[in-house]
């Protein structure tokens, strides 16, 4: 998909500080996080919202997320994380190639977990 910010990082034309990668996900982390250690994880091939995955790419990227759930946690010491997708522009998808964001959370932090996802 040309002009797709994630698939250049996916192709590698662009840098992504990548964390984890498997046979359709790639994981990386977000250029302005909202936390250290906030990733993005997203599907290698071009899909702009949630319903437009196939089945298997779906799978492969929500297991993806749940495996690097508990990494991202260890890796920065958080409490807890918000895990969220924003699906379609209305919802505060900036970013029109699925992504999940794993946010790391601090006891404390004072963030507020929906704005926490949606940025
Ligand atoms: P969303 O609002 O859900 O579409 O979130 C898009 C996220 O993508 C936002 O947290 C910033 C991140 N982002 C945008 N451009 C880049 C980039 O070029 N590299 C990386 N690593 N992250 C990016």
């Amino acid at each position: 998909m040309p002009d797709c910010i994630f698939c250049a990082i996916a192709s590698r034309d662009i840098h992504g500080r990548i964390v984890h990668e498997t046979e359709h996900s790639l994981a990386f982390l977000d250029v302005n996080p909202l936390a250290p250690g906030h990733t993005l994880v997203v599907p290698k091939d071009h899909y702009a919202r949630l319903d437009d995955l196939p089945d298997e790419i779906s799978a492969d990227l929500f297991r993806t997320v749940d495996e690097l759930v508990p990494r991202v946690e260890e890796a920065v010491d958080a409490d807890a994380t918000n895990v969220g997708i924003n699906n379609g522009p209305a919802a505060g998808q900036e970013v029109e190639h699925v992504h999940v964001h794993i946010v790391p959370r601090f006891e404390d932090d004072g963030g507020n977990p929906i704005h926490a996802v949606a940025g």
